[in-house]
């Protein structure tokens, strides 16, 4: 085990002759445009990071993999590597056919010679992969909302690996690292993964464990997919450089990894193991909780702090690195030092900040301590998440046609814009429909379309800090949660629910639609021959009944004061 191995890893590419000619002939195949999550799960395929994988897992792989964790030739593999597709496109690939694989562009990157293609059964890869078939955990919701119903699988011919603009110096290949170890004479290799900025916490875990191993560090963040919410990369790597040089130079090296995380915890930490070794390491850190998707529906942790460790201690010798396991590291006051928690003297007095608090404390312009991180990181987080009452927000009205949603929010915009400061936009439900939507009707697959629109114009809203107000009716839970994460990767996005009951929007029926719609004569109406799906997660329910609308755009005027949105 960690005996060091620089030769190169096998990968996927074909010769650059053969690539050209390849390009041309895959032109006439049927093309599948990759998903931001597929592009970053081909790139590792084809560039060795996921070796022994030769392409996307087929049939019997799949099903061992979720079932034992290996391949069906019995190799240790945690993680279903698949190519999960849309029912129409399907239906035109049967296996034994080629098919081009194209990045978001219309570049072909690969081909895929499909052998197989088949159905999951989703629920199951959930339970016996992430743990749980839970839509809180981000895996399960992928699984179910975002990847499509039918998977292909088969051998990958890499024509060329994706192009990425961003930090290209700063990227290498498995073998491009190999290289680079081989060049500098670095026999032990200790890899520290994290999709976190560093703060000095890490900086001490990271020092310990190389001066533990006698190895030198490669610190190598995920920059490809991570848990929705996280710190964007592109911050993070500003950060990552910021603290670059606080760590010898003849003995680190920082490498970003475009990784598509699945947040699987201990089946998580066994891959990145397999993934670190492809990459030329010899050790890797396992800290607490690591790769941990944060907390179930009913408010638990998915995964034991400490599971990850157990499983990747019992794998260790097939992984073919070391693991280098740490307890908690807490700042201990009196010593002005970080220790592992469970080394810290009694009677000490620990301080530790959590990632809920350090977001609290740059939301509300709050002091950062030095012992927590340093000056450089904390500046470019709070250059990337000024203070809330500076950022750009979401208010998504969802309710019943008819429950008074357009009326609030229209209240609403006239009273943000008369405090001035951000502009505001209102994009209203029938107003949508008209400029955004007009070819749209009401059938789910419909609706979905119109309301993932409007979350994409109030994400790039929020984003260049402005205010958006959405007045959908917006009927689907997974819809409004797919828009929550794009909206809260830019900022603030508040769900406000407008209860009025369906009888009471069928007694006024402003518009006449009740009416036509108890005759039959407009289908798939909401709340009368359509579902509606109340929310849990709305962090305001306004009642309009008995209420006039003044009353309830106050209310929503008071609730994003509470959330530091707007200053009193
Ligand atoms: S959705 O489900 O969110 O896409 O619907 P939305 O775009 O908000 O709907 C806007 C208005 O369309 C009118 N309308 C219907 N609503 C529901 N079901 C059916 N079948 C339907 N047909 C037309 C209705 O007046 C909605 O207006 P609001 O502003 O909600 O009263």
């Amino acid at each position: 085990m960690s005996v060091f191995n620089s030769a190169p890893i096998p990968e996927l590419f074909v010769s650059h002759e053969s690539a050209q000619k390849l390009k041309h002939e895959a032109a006439a195949l049927p093309s599948w445009d990759l998903t931001a999550r597929q592009a970053c799960d081909l790139e590792l395929l084809m560039n060795g990071g996921f070796s022994p994988l030769k392409g996307f897992l087929g049939q019997q792989d799949y099903d061992s993999v979720v079932e034992r964790m290996r391949l069906a030739d019995g190799t240790l593999w945690p993680m279903p590597v698949t190519l999960d597709v849309s029912e129409a496109f399907a239906a035109g690939v049967e296996p034994g056919q080629d098919i081009a694989l194209r990045d978001a562009e219309g570049v072909i990157l690969a081909i895929l010679t499909v052998s197989d293609k088949w159905t999951p059964d989703k629920p199951r890869e959930a339970e016996m992969v992430f743990g749980a078939d839970d839509a809180a955990h981000p895996a399960v919701n992928y699984l179910h909302n975002v990847a499509g119903p039918v998977y292909l699988g088969g051998a990958v011919i890499g024509i060329q690996a994706p192009v990425h603009y961003d930090f290209k110096a700063r990227r290498d290949t498995p073998n491009e690292l190999r290289a680079f170890f081989r060049k500098m004479g670095w026999r032990r290799v200790v890899a520290f993964q994290t999709r976190n900025p560093l703060h000095r916490a890490h900086q001490e875990l990271t020092f310990r464990a190389a001066r533990e191993a006698q190895a030198n560090l490669l610190i190598h963040p995920v920059v490809g997919m991570t848990k929705p919410g996280d710190v964007d990369h592109f911050t993070r790597v500003r950060c990552y450089e910021a603290v670059l040089d606080k760590y010898p130079a003849a003995t680190t090296h920082l490498s970003l990894l475009n990784l598509a995380m699945r947040m699987a915890g201990p089946r998580e930490a066994v891959w990145h193991g397999i993934i670190r070794r492809n990459h030329g390491c010899t050790h890797m850190i396992v800290g607490r909780d690591h790769a941990g998707p944060g907390k179930n529906s009913a408010g638990q942790d998915f995964y034991g702090p400490y599971d990850a460790q157990e499983l990747f201690r019992a794998h260790q010798g097939e992984i073919g690195i070391e693991m280098l396991d740490f307890k908690q590291m807490v700042y201990v006051q009196e010593r002005a030092q970080y220790e592992p928690r469970d080394e810290v003297a009694e009677g000490m007095t620990i301080l530790d900040i959590s990632g809920t608090e350090l977001r609290r404390r740059l939301r509300e312009g709050i002091e950062i301590p030095e012992w927590f991180s340093f000056p450089e990181v904390v500046s470019e987080l709070r250059r990337r998440y000024p203070p809330r009452h500076r950022q750009g927000f979401t208010v998504f009205f969802t309710g019943l046609s008819g429950s008074g949603k357009s009326t609030i929010a229209n209240a609403l915009m006239v009273k943000l814009m008369e405090m001035g400061g951000r502009p505001v936009t209102l994009l209203d439900g029938d107003v949508v429909r008209k400029h955004l939507s007009s070819e749209l009707g009401f059938s789910k697959e419909h609706r979905d379309i119109n309301i993932r629109r409007i979350g994409y114009v109030a994400s790039e809203i929020t984003k260049n800090g402005g205010i958006a107000l959405c007045a959908p009716i917006a009927p689907y839970t997974a819809t409004r949660r797919a828009v929550r994460e794009m909206v809260e990767a830019f900022g603030a996005f508040v769900l406000v629910h407008v209860a009025t009951s369906v009888e009471e929007c069928e007694r006024r029926d402003r518009k006449g639609l009740y009416k036509l719609a108890r005759e039959g004569k407009i289908k798939e109406f909401t709340g009368i021959s359509d579902p509606y799906e109340a929310p849990v997660d709305a962090e305001l329910v306004v009642d309009t009944e008995n209420v006039d609308v003044d009353h309830c755009a106050h209310q929503v005027l008071l609730k994003l004061e509470a959330m530091g949105l707007i200053r009193a």
